[in-house]
């Protein structure tokens, strides 16, 4: 069965999209040992079964709280098929800025541009193909409240869940952190345990930022005065 997650900022539609797709049925739970609610439901287009994992509403992907802790290991650890970026096409800048952790992560990503009515009323115009381009990803325009553009988007989700690679969008630094984050990855590299469970890159974006689960992970680690030496 395919594995899709969906994720978005506060507000976007995720709750809309997520009946469109599954026809509201939702078997809801908590996430393990914590008190957020976990949605899952099933969506069958075109013979194929797919799983839909609602995750929490979150800004960004730090580990500065419960929801973006339990959105971002969901990402790394179960690694679903696709995820789909529920991004509000009138709040673009602001929304995107999920969407480029979540390349960070290696998601294999597929962006709804939801709430299109709504970008296209305030008169806005969005070059949905320089946008895919820019990014390296699909981009489906939708409106949940009415279902326009679910078929579409459904159909990217099917595409993305068949290739078999990841993708790989990598977003620059410049060059003197570049430098840093090359040196900082050819430590984790050593640990393989490490490297095989995470994306190495953001490893070492994360370790980098401080942040404090991973540097959790890094204490744990064989190698990890190696690891801490690279980042001095
Ligand atoms: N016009 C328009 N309104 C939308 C669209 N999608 C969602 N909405 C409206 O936006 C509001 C939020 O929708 P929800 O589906 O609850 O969004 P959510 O992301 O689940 O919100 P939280 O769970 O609170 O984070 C509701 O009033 C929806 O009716 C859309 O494509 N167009
Ligand atoms: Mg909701």
């Amino acid at each position: 069965m395919i594995e899709v997650a969906l994720i978005g900022n506060p507000n976007v539609g995720k709750s809309l999209l997520f009946n469109d797709l599954t026809g509201g049925k939702a078997h809801v739970g908590n996430w393990p040992g914590k008190t957020v609610e976990k949605k899952e439901g099933i969506c069958r287009y075109k013979g194929e079964e797919m799983k839909i994992v609602d995750l929490p509403g979150t800004y960004s992907l730090t580990a500065h709280s419960i929801d973006e802790l339990i959105a971002r290991d969901y990402i790394v650890k179960e690694k679903p098929d696709v995820v789909i970026d529920i991004v509000d096409a009138s709040n673009l800048e602001r929304n995107l800025y999920l969407t480029f952790q979540l390349l960070e992560l290696e998601a294999n990503v597929v962006i709804a541009l939801n709430k299109y009515d709504v970008a296209e009323s305030l008169g806005y115009e969005i070059n949905i193909d320089e946008l895919s381009r820019m990014l390296g990803v699909r981009v489906v325009p939708t409106v949940a409240t009415t279902k326009e553009g679910i078929k579409e988007l459904l159909e990217a989700v099917l595409e993305v869940a068949k290739e078999k690679k990841r993708r790989k969008v990598t977003i620059g630094y410049g060059e003197a952190a570049e430098e840093l984050i090359s040196r900082v990855e050819k430590a984790i590299l050593k640990d393989k345990d490490l490297s095989s469970r995470y994306p190495t890159r953001w490893l070492a974006i994360k370790i980098l930022e401080g942040d404090e689960e991973v540097l959790k992970e890094v204490e744990r680690s064989r190698f990890r005065n190696e690891i801490l030496e690279a980042v001095r």
